[in-house]
């Protein structure tokens, strides 16, 4: 076999390859008639005590519900958060009594807007890593999910398709 012939062979098989790989584009996570797709969180730098946590909630049911309380592996508390920008400063605060979501919305936990926030780490996050966490709804239950680690000041998690339109 020629070069040429067997570099064009290796690279079919790794395309070929690629579907099973990436058979989980966006993951999603299913409690009751609430869906989480693709929860994200960003790298921390070095001595952070906090890292933000994002996601897309859809309530598929027909009544109301909440995200009252959640947890993680690598932090001491778990904490909605709304940011804002009030004479030009970034601020953000506790979302208090649960993080409503009515039946057919859905909410996007992003960067900059609404987000988690998991406080007190006790472990850095690196790109790359996979990070155990579990969100608690107020009919729905609990869900285990699995935040992926995007790069330090991502805006978007590194499965989105997204991720490439936002440098
Ligand atoms: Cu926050």
């Amino acid at each position: 076999m020629t070069k040429p012939f067997l570099a064009a062979l290796i690279s079919t098989l790794a395309i070929g390859i690629m579907p099973g790989a990436m058979a989980q584009p966006s993951e999603s996570y299913r409690a009751g008639s609430i869906v989480v797709e693709t929860p994200w969180a960003r790298a921390t730098p070095g001595g952070a005590t906090v890292a933000g946590g994002y996601m897309r909630i859809t309530n598929t049911g027909s009544e109301p519900d909440r995200l009252v309380a959640g947890s993680s592996v690598i932090a001491e508390r778990f904490e909605v958060h709304r940011s804002t920008v009030v004479d030009g400063v970034a601020r953000m605060e506790p979302v208090t009594g649960g993080l409503e979501i009515r039946p057919g919305q859905t909410v996007e936990l992003k960067p900059g807007t609404m987000h988690a926030m998991l406080v007190n780490l006790r472990q850095g996050l690196k790109q790359g890593d996979t990070v155990a966490g579990m969100l608690v709804f107020e009919k729905a239950g609990v869900l285990k999910i699995k935040y992926h680690v995007a790069g330090i000041g991502a805006q978007a998690s590194p499965e989105a398709p997204s991720a490439h339109g936002n440098h």
